[in-house]
């Protein structure tokens, strides 16, 4: 029950079209949660792992088809196709509804309704935004309490501003065929049917966040992006955040929470946050991040201590597991994981290697962020934190180097629009295939990409000290297949060259695609590394970028008429630079 007129009508709109059989308001207490698990427990839709070793850890397992995001069948609704932009399916806003209301009507018969209200982003803060969920799954409901700041607090704060973000999911029956995922911006409003996995049904994160949070931060003049935040506080006591974007599963968790190598000593870092930034101007012109989750919804497979000693001791208590397998000792069970061996897959079969993988690829830990060691309490500051420098990157097995910064902010949203990488299991379909991400927003930008550029560009004459931008690669490989570069803790060492770079400490060697470090400026203290792949890492092949070029300049041009000149001209110029 709520006091808010609107939203007491939208919920008795919705369930006089899916006919629950009872209605549920989420209070968001520690209580209540545990009720939900207990209830699942009970159901057999969770199950409980091993208590001693594991506290409060519980496994899912979800629908087998069921088990990552779903680019095919998510959808942009806007009355003009141009708005959605081809990164974008599309549907009119009556089609959308149309389709989805057959799909909805009666499918809550027999099943509860929560109402989920929560806030993205500290709820002092001016910068976050609200939205309510009504759910079907109790699922759905103690993961929103691990990745949002949900209840009664939220709820109060959408009663005093009036607005929020309405979104309806249903778990349906789950085929595949009845799955769709649609966002309707003009309207604020989401709705997500047949489907239980994170990045579909708990509509804060990828749909509420990124889909409709982009479109609603270009008409308010803000940016609502695919970014870990993290800080970090060098030796001296000087602490810079840094906001970086890759696609998915390419390491942001890892990054995020990076434990600095033996060799750099002194280092400390603060993670902000793993997925998503919010990023505003301040009154001073400086840009300011919020992470608007409160939590971790990770990849499990690889994470163990040397790849990510956090994470693996974050996620040892309080933590909800999907789709990993589990140890004869019923302890969660992953490929990578440095102890135990698979007794039963996460299909709950038992193991047998000509199955496949043991956990499934895309399996998943969900975590409230304070579990984290190297938590920052700034997450909660309603102000944000500055941000120094925003990094872009991909999974690039050649081409692009370990790093390199932007000689612009307009140069640097170019770099960012050509971001290419290697699909991940963090979608359905071909894994490791080279595609187009610009700003890893392709799954999540809400609008048309020509249109979010230019929203990027405009940045450059309203802020006062905009941060530098950059590209990294962490993925770079010789031809046999070998990594170049160590990687997880070891980016530290390129963090450090961007810092030093923020602050105008270090010289750079200046190419067509920008400035590049000079290897010796590249801290390899203890690393094992050779000179030839230092090399190969700190510079350029010109062919291959003049192909590049093209082929980014190619895919500009399928924008047409909305793509911004700047970038156009910033394109040809570097272009013509190669040539
Ligand atoms: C995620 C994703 O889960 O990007 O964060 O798919
Ligand atoms: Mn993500």
């Amino acid at each position: 029950m709520t006091k808010l007129s609107t939203l007491q009508a939208w919920v008795d709109q919705v369930a006089g079209h899916t006919l629950p059989d009872a209605i549920h308001w989420c209070d968001g207490s520690d209580a209540e949660y545990q009720q939900m698990i207990d209830q699942m427990l009970a159901d057999g839709s969770m199950s409980k792992l091993n208590q001693e070793k594991y506290p409060n850890c519980y496994l899912h397992r979800s629908d087998p088809t069921d088990v990552a995001r779903v680019e095919h069948l998510t959808f942009v609704c806007t009355d003009n196709p141009e708005d959605a932009g081809p990164n974008n399916n599309w549907m009119t806003p009556s089609e959308g509804h149309a389709k989805m209301d057959a799909l909805f009507a009666g499918c809550m018969k027999g099943r509860t309704m929560y109402v989920i209200p929560y806030c993205m982003g500290p709820v002092d803060s001016p910068y976050s935004r609200c939205g309510v969920e009504i759910t079907d799954s109790p699922y759905v409901v103690v993961n929103m309490k691990l990745m949002t700041r949900m209840g009664k607090n939220a709820l109060q704060r959408i009663e005093k501003d009036g607005t929020f973000v309405k979104g309806l999911h249903s778990t349906g029956d789950l085929s595949p065929d009845r799955r769709f995922i649609m966002h309707f911006p003009d309207e604020l409003s989401i709705k997500s049917i047949g489907s239980g996995y994170g990045g579909n049904a708990l509509l804060g994160k990828k749909c509420h966040a990124l889909r409709i949070a982009s479109f609603q931060a270009r008409q308010e003049g803000w940016l609502a992006e695919h970014m870990l935040i993290v800080g970090l506080e060098s030796p001296e006591g000087e602490t810079h955040y840094i906001a970086c974007a890759f696609p998915s599963a390419c390491g942001k968790t890892n990054l995020a929470m990076l434990i600095p190598p033996d060799s750099l000593p002194g280092w400390k870092v603060w993670t902000l946050g793993d997925d998503i930034a919010w990023l505003h101007l301040d009154d001073d012109g400086l840009l300011r991040a919020i992470n608007p989750e409160s939590g971790y919804f990770g990849v499990v497979p690889g994470t163990n201590e040397q790849t990510n000693k956090n994470a693996a001791d974050m996620i040892k208590h309080d933590t909800i597991f999907t789709n990993v397998a589990v140890t004869a000792d019923n302890e969660p069970w992953w490929e990578g994981k440095t102890d135990g061996e698979p007794a039963i897959d996460w299909q709950g079969r038992k193991y047998d290697p000509a199955n496949g993988k043991a956990a499934q690829a895309n399996s998943r830990f969900t975590v409230a962020a304070q579990n984290n060691p190297s938590y920052s309490s700034l997450a909660d500051a309603p102000e944000g934190v500055p941000i120094s420098a925003i990094v872009f990157g991909g999974r690039r097995k050649e081409l692009a180097p370990l790093v390199y910064e932007a000689k612009s902010w307009e140069h640097g949203v170019l770099v960012g629009a050509g971001v290419a990488s290697e699909t991940t299991a963090a979608n359905v379909g071909e894994v490791g295939i080279v595609r187009r991400d610009p700003m890893a927003m392709k799954p999540f930008c809400g609008y048309n990409f020509a249109d979010y550029w230019s929203h990027w560009l405009s940045f450059a004459d309203r802020g006062n000290k905009l941060p530098k931008i950059f590209h990294v690669n962490w993925f770079r490989q010789t031809p046999e297949g070998k990594f170049l570069w160590p990687g997880f803790g070891d980016n530290l060492r390129v963090l450090e060259w961007i810092i030093d770079r923020c602050e105008n400490r270090v010289d750079a060697v200046e190419t067509p695609i920008g400035y590049l470090p000079n290897p010796a400026d590249i801290n390899t203290t203890d690393l094992n590394i050779s000179a030839e792949a230092l090399t190969a890492l700190t510079s350029i092949d010109r062919g291959q970028w003049r192909a590049e070029m093209a082929s980014i300049g190619e895919y500009l041009e399928s924008y047409g008429d909305r793509l911004p000149e700047a970038l156009r001209k910033q394109q040809k110029a570097i272009a013509a630079a190669l040539n």
